[in-house]
Protein backbone atom coordinates (compact mmCIF):
# COMPACT_ATOMS: atom_id res chain seq x y z
CA UNK A 1 0.00 0.00 0.00
CA UNK A 2 1.25 3.37 -1.10
CA UNK A 3 0.96 6.14 1.51
CA UNK A 4 -1.76 7.87 -0.36
CA UNK A 5 -3.69 4.71 -0.39
CA UNK A 6 -3.49 4.63 3.72
CA UNK A 7 -4.41 8.21 4.28
CA UNK A 8 -7.53 7.34 1.97
CA UNK A 9 -8.15 3.94 3.87
CA UNK A 10 -7.95 5.95 7.05
CA UNK A 11 -10.34 8.78 5.87
CA UNK A 12 -14.04 8.64 5.71
CA UNK A 13 -14.71 12.39 4.30
CA UNK A 14 -12.33 13.26 1.27
CA UNK A 15 -11.92 16.39 -0.50
CA UNK A 16 -9.77 16.65 -3.30
CA UNK A 17 -8.73 20.33 -4.64
CA UNK A 18 -6.43 21.62 -8.03
CA UNK A 19 -5.23 24.89 -9.16
CA UNK A 20 -7.20 28.16 -10.08
CA UNK A 21 -8.39 27.68 -14.21
CA UNK A 22 -7.65 24.04 -13.85
CA UNK A 23 -6.06 22.66 -17.04
CA UNK A 24 -6.27 19.02 -18.51
CA UNK A 25 -3.26 17.60 -16.20
CA UNK A 26 -5.62 19.35 -13.41
CA UNK A 27 -8.74 18.00 -14.22
CA UNK A 28 -7.10 14.77 -14.96
CA UNK A 29 -5.43 13.68 -12.00
CA UNK A 30 -8.21 15.10 -9.33
CA UNK A 31 -11.13 13.22 -11.70
CA UNK A 32 -8.86 10.44 -11.74
CA UNK A 33 -8.36 9.97 -7.96
CA UNK A 34 -11.83 10.18 -7.75
CA UNK A 35 -13.29 7.71 -9.75
CA UNK A 36 -10.27 5.22 -8.51
CA UNK A 37 -11.92 6.22 -4.65
CA UNK A 38 -15.19 5.39 -5.61
CA UNK A 39 -14.13 2.15 -7.40
CA UNK A 40 -12.48 0.95 -4.52
CA UNK A 41 -15.06 2.33 -1.70
CA UNK A 42 -18.56 2.36 -1.31
CA UNK A 43 -18.27 3.83 2.35
CA UNK A 44 -15.83 7.07 1.67
CA UNK A 45 -17.55 10.60 1.04
CA UNK A 46 -15.58 12.02 -1.67
CA UNK A 47 -15.89 15.52 -3.65
CA UNK A 48 -14.12 17.15 -5.96
CA UNK A 49 -13.92 20.79 -5.59
CA UNK A 50 -12.26 23.23 -9.00
CA UNK A 51 -13.47 26.47 -10.27
CA UNK A 52 -15.56 26.27 -13.23
CA UNK A 53 -13.21 24.40 -16.31
CA UNK A 54 -13.68 24.42 -20.00
CA UNK A 55 -17.02 21.80 -20.66
CA UNK A 56 -14.69 19.96 -23.30
CA UNK A 57 -13.96 17.89 -20.48
CA UNK A 58 -17.65 16.86 -20.05
CA UNK A 59 -16.69 13.72 -21.39
CA UNK A 60 -14.92 12.51 -18.57
CA UNK A 61 -16.75 10.50 -15.79
CA UNK A 62 -17.06 13.13 -12.63
CA UNK A 63 -16.96 16.10 -14.53
CA UNK A 64 -20.53 17.20 -13.88
CA UNK A 65 -19.99 16.80 -10.26
CA UNK A 66 -16.93 18.49 -9.45
CA UNK A 67 -18.63 21.58 -6.85
CA UNK A 68 -17.68 25.17 -7.09
CA UNK A 69 -19.56 25.56 -3.50
CA UNK A 70 -17.60 27.24 -1.27
CA UNK A 71 -20.08 26.90 1.96
CA UNK A 72 -20.11 23.11 2.45
CA UNK A 73 -20.23 22.65 6.24
CA UNK A 74 -18.07 19.73 5.97
CA UNK A 75 -15.41 19.00 8.06
CA UNK A 76 -12.74 16.33 6.15
CA UNK A 77 -10.50 14.28 7.37
CA UNK A 78 -8.84 14.40 4.54
CA UNK A 79 -7.78 16.91 1.79
CA UNK A 80 -5.75 15.87 -1.44
CA UNK A 81 -3.95 18.51 -3.72
CA UNK A 82 -3.35 17.69 -6.85
CA UNK A 83 -1.17 19.80 -9.67
CA UNK A 84 -0.76 22.97 -7.25
CA UNK A 85 2.12 24.14 -6.54
CA UNK A 86 1.29 26.74 -4.30
CA UNK A 87 -1.80 27.77 -1.45
CA UNK A 88 -2.50 31.17 -3.41
CA UNK A 89 -3.51 28.80 -7.14
CA UNK A 90 -5.91 26.87 -4.86
CA UNK A 91 -7.36 30.36 -3.83
CA UNK A 92 -10.66 30.31 -2.34
CA UNK A 93 -11.06 26.52 -2.04
CA UNK A 94 -8.47 26.82 0.64
CA UNK A 95 -11.02 26.65 3.33
CA UNK A 96 -11.57 23.33 2.86
CA UNK A 97 -7.48 22.67 3.31
CA UNK A 98 -7.23 24.56 6.50
CA UNK A 99 -10.07 22.54 7.93
CA UNK A 100 -9.02 18.86 6.96
CA UNK A 101 -7.37 16.77 9.34
CA UNK A 102 -5.04 15.62 6.94
CA UNK A 103 -3.21 17.04 3.67
CA UNK A 104 -1.55 15.10 0.79
CA UNK A 105 0.16 17.16 -1.87
CA UNK A 106 0.60 15.43 -4.99
CA UNK A 107 2.54 17.85 -7.78
CA UNK A 108 5.12 18.02 -10.55
CA UNK A 109 5.49 21.71 -10.13
CA UNK A 110 9.60 23.37 -10.16
CA UNK A 111 7.99 25.94 -8.21
CA UNK A 112 6.45 23.93 -5.35
CA UNK A 113 6.38 25.52 -2.36
CA UNK A 114 3.88 23.62 -0.19
CA UNK A 115 5.25 22.99 2.93
CA UNK A 116 3.61 19.54 3.88
CA UNK A 117 3.73 16.23 5.74
CA UNK A 118 2.19 14.18 3.04
CA UNK A 119 3.88 14.93 -0.32
CA UNK A 120 4.42 13.17 -3.56
CA UNK A 121 6.55 15.89 -5.47
CA UNK A 122 8.49 14.76 -8.62
CA UNK A 123 9.33 18.21 -10.45
CA UNK A 124 10.81 15.59 -13.44
CA UNK A 125 7.05 13.94 -13.87
CA UNK A 126 5.60 15.40 -16.65
CA UNK A 127 2.26 15.16 -15.32
CA UNK A 128 0.39 15.44 -11.98
CA UNK A 129 -1.89 12.27 -13.45
CA UNK A 130 0.92 10.16 -14.19
CA UNK A 131 1.89 10.28 -10.49
CA UNK A 132 -1.46 9.25 -9.14
CA UNK A 133 -1.34 6.27 -11.61
CA UNK A 134 2.56 5.59 -10.12
CA UNK A 135 0.16 5.58 -6.85
CA UNK A 136 -2.44 3.84 -6.67
CA UNK A 137 -3.57 0.41 -6.75
CA UNK A 138 -3.76 -1.10 -10.31
CA UNK A 139 -6.21 -3.24 -9.68
CA UNK A 140 -9.13 -0.29 -9.46
CA UNK A 141 -8.03 1.42 -12.65
CA UNK A 142 -11.25 0.87 -15.20
CA UNK A 143 -12.13 2.63 -18.08
CA UNK A 144 -13.18 5.63 -16.66
CA UNK A 145 -10.47 5.92 -14.19
CA UNK A 146 -7.87 5.45 -17.30
CA UNK A 147 -9.39 7.99 -19.63
CA UNK A 148 -9.18 10.57 -16.74
CA UNK A 149 -5.26 9.74 -16.54
CA UNK A 150 -5.25 9.45 -20.05
CA UNK A 151 -6.44 13.25 -20.39
CA UNK A 152 -3.84 14.55 -18.28
CA UNK A 153 -0.66 13.04 -18.90
CA UNK A 154 -1.24 13.56 -22.79
CA UNK A 155 -2.19 17.30 -22.27
CA UNK A 156 0.78 18.16 -20.06
CA UNK A 157 2.68 16.41 -22.59
CA UNK A 158 1.33 18.04 -25.86
CA UNK A 159 0.10 14.38 -26.85
CA UNK A 160 3.43 12.88 -25.74
CA UNK A 161 5.85 15.17 -27.64
CA UNK A 162 7.22 17.69 -25.39
CA UNK A 163 10.57 16.68 -23.81
CA UNK A 164 9.02 16.02 -20.43
CA UNK A 165 7.86 12.51 -21.75
CA UNK A 166 9.94 9.74 -21.14
CA UNK A 167 9.83 5.91 -21.79
CA UNK A 168 8.08 5.11 -18.31
CA UNK A 169 5.37 7.76 -19.34
CA UNK A 170 4.41 5.52 -22.63
CA UNK A 171 4.47 2.50 -20.22
CA UNK A 172 1.99 4.13 -18.52
CA UNK A 173 0.05 5.40 -21.49
CA UNK A 174 0.24 1.75 -23.34
CA UNK A 175 -1.06 0.33 -19.97
CA UNK A 176 -4.20 2.84 -19.89
CA UNK A 177 -4.66 2.28 -23.58
CA UNK A 178 -4.96 -1.03 -22.83
CA UNK A 179 -8.22 -0.35 -20.48
CA UNK A 180 -10.07 -0.02 -24.08
CA UNK A 181 -10.59 3.94 -23.52
CA UNK A 182 -11.05 5.60 -26.98
CA UNK A 183 -7.83 7.84 -26.91
CA UNK A 184 -8.46 9.15 -30.53
CA UNK A 185 -12.13 10.69 -29.73
CA UNK A 186 -10.77 11.65 -25.93
CA UNK A 187 -7.83 13.79 -27.83
CA UNK A 188 -9.95 15.49 -30.33
CA UNK A 189 -12.57 16.85 -28.21
CA UNK A 190 -10.51 17.72 -25.45
CA UNK A 191 -7.60 19.05 -27.26
CA UNK A 192 -7.81 19.77 -31.10
CA UNK A 193 -11.93 20.45 -31.63
CA UNK A 194 -12.49 24.36 -31.50
CA UNK A 195 -15.18 26.23 -32.13
CA UNK A 196 -15.18 28.63 -35.53
CA UNK A 197 -14.80 31.42 -33.17
CA UNK A 198 -11.98 30.28 -31.33
CA UNK A 199 -10.00 29.84 -34.73
CA UNK A 200 -10.75 33.26 -35.25
CA UNK A 201 -9.72 34.76 -32.24
CA UNK A 202 -6.37 32.77 -32.71
CA UNK A 203 -5.89 34.15 -36.38
CA UNK A 204 -6.59 37.96 -35.00
CA UNK A 205 -3.91 36.91 -32.04
CA UNK A 206 -1.49 35.45 -34.48
CA UNK A 207 -1.63 39.07 -37.10
CA UNK A 208 -1.14 41.17 -34.30
CA UNK A 209 1.64 39.72 -32.60
CA UNK A 210 4.92 41.27 -32.81
CA UNK A 211 8.76 40.09 -32.22
CA UNK A 212 10.53 41.19 -29.85
CA UNK A 213 14.28 40.92 -28.53
CA UNK A 214 15.95 40.67 -31.89
CA UNK A 215 12.86 38.12 -33.45
CA UNK A 216 13.43 35.99 -29.93
CA UNK A 217 10.22 36.49 -28.53
CA UNK A 218 6.86 36.26 -29.96
CA UNK A 219 4.60 38.20 -28.36
CA UNK A 220 0.70 39.03 -28.80
CA UNK A 221 -2.51 39.37 -27.09
CA UNK A 222 -6.18 39.86 -26.58
CA UNK A 223 -8.44 41.91 -23.94
CA UNK A 224 -12.15 41.35 -22.58
CA UNK A 225 -13.57 43.01 -25.61
CA UNK A 226 -12.86 41.13 -27.56
CA UNK A 227 -13.22 38.15 -26.02
CA UNK A 228 -16.52 38.43 -25.41
CA UNK A 229 -17.25 40.09 -28.74
CA UNK A 230 -16.81 36.72 -30.26
CA UNK A 231 -18.71 35.33 -27.53
CA UNK A 232 -16.10 33.29 -26.19
CA UNK A 233 -14.26 33.42 -22.73
CA UNK A 234 -10.81 32.84 -21.47
CA UNK A 235 -10.99 29.13 -21.39
CA UNK A 236 -11.80 28.99 -24.69
CA UNK A 237 -8.02 30.83 -25.51
CA UNK A 238 -5.50 28.26 -23.14
CA UNK A 239 -4.64 27.05 -26.79
CA UNK A 240 -3.10 29.90 -28.31
CA UNK A 241 -0.04 29.97 -26.59
CA UNK A 242 1.29 27.04 -27.47
CA UNK A 243 0.39 27.67 -30.79
CA UNK A 244 2.87 30.54 -30.62
CA UNK A 245 5.50 28.70 -29.41
CA UNK A 246 5.44 26.21 -32.97
CA UNK A 247 6.50 29.34 -34.85
CA UNK A 248 10.06 28.82 -36.31
CA UNK A 249 13.10 30.65 -35.24
CA UNK A 250 11.84 31.90 -31.88
CA UNK A 251 13.05 30.96 -28.24
CA UNK A 252 9.67 32.18 -26.50
CA UNK A 253 6.03 33.04 -26.98
CA UNK A 254 4.17 35.54 -24.71
CA UNK A 255 0.85 35.84 -24.68
CA UNK A 256 -0.97 38.06 -22.53
CA UNK A 257 -4.84 37.86 -21.70
CA UNK A 258 -6.86 40.42 -19.48
CA UNK A 259 -8.14 38.93 -16.98
CA UNK A 260 -9.64 42.56 -15.09
CA UNK A 261 -9.59 45.84 -16.05
CA UNK A 262 -5.84 46.41 -16.99
CA UNK A 263 -4.85 43.33 -15.23
CA UNK A 264 -3.40 40.45 -17.54
CA UNK A 265 -2.49 36.92 -17.01
CA UNK A 266 1.00 36.52 -19.21
CA UNK A 267 1.76 33.05 -20.12
CA UNK A 268 5.06 31.68 -21.61
CA UNK A 269 6.06 28.82 -24.03
CA UNK A 270 9.40 28.28 -24.66
CA UNK A 271 11.83 26.50 -26.89
CA UNK A 272 15.08 24.66 -25.99
CA UNK A 273 16.46 23.48 -22.95
CA UNK A 274 18.44 26.93 -22.03
CA UNK A 275 15.55 29.04 -21.47
CA UNK A 276 13.88 28.90 -17.64
CA UNK A 277 10.23 30.37 -18.09
CA UNK A 278 9.61 29.05 -14.13
CA UNK A 279 12.16 31.19 -12.91
CA UNK A 280 11.34 34.63 -14.79
CA UNK A 281 7.38 33.90 -13.71
CA UNK A 282 8.49 33.36 -10.10
CA UNK A 283 10.21 36.60 -9.98
CA UNK A 284 7.12 38.49 -10.78
CA UNK A 285 4.64 36.75 -8.29
CA UNK A 286 4.00 33.58 -10.88
CA UNK A 287 5.29 29.84 -11.20
CA UNK A 288 5.40 27.02 -13.57
CA UNK A 289 7.55 24.53 -15.09
CA UNK A 290 10.85 25.21 -17.00
CA UNK A 291 8.94 25.14 -20.68
CA UNK A 292 5.81 26.32 -19.35
CA UNK A 293 4.98 29.23 -16.48
CA UNK A 294 3.18 32.40 -16.01
CA UNK A 295 2.64 35.01 -14.08
CA UNK A 296 -0.24 38.45 -13.51
CA UNK A 297 0.75 41.75 -14.57
CA UNK A 298 -1.32 45.30 -13.80
CA UNK A 299 -0.54 47.25 -16.48
CA UNK A 300 -1.92 47.91 -20.08
CA UNK A 301 -0.52 46.23 -23.06
CA UNK A 302 1.94 49.37 -24.08
CA UNK A 303 3.04 48.89 -20.85
CA UNK A 304 3.48 45.10 -20.90
CA UNK A 305 5.19 45.33 -24.09
CA UNK A 306 7.65 47.77 -22.77
CA UNK A 307 8.17 45.84 -19.54
CA UNK A 308 9.15 42.70 -21.77
CA UNK A 309 11.59 44.47 -24.52
CA UNK A 310 13.00 45.53 -21.00
CA UNK A 311 13.01 42.73 -18.78
CA UNK A 312 12.99 39.33 -20.77
CA UNK A 313 16.21 39.53 -22.28
CA UNK A 314 17.24 38.25 -19.03
CA UNK A 315 15.93 35.13 -19.37
CA UNK A 316 18.14 33.92 -22.13
CA UNK A 317 20.96 33.82 -19.35
CA UNK A 318 22.98 36.05 -21.91
MN1 LIG B 1 0.31 19.51 -14.47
Amino acid sequence: MTNLDLLIDEAKKICILGHINPDGDCIGSTLGLYNYIKNKYDDKFVRVYLEKASDKFNILEGFKEISQDLNDAIDFDLCIVCDCGSEERIKDFAIYLKRAKKIMIIDHHETNNIKCENIILDKNAPATSELVYKNIDKKYIDKKVAECLYVGIAHDTGVFRYSNTNKNTLIIVSELIDKGINFSELLDITMFKQKFNQKVITANIINRAKFLCKGKVLFSWTNKEEVNSLSLDNRDIDMVVGYMRETIGIDIAVFAYEIGVNIYKISLRSNGEKINCADFSKKYGGGGHKKAAGFTLKMSIEEIEKFLSENISEIFNE
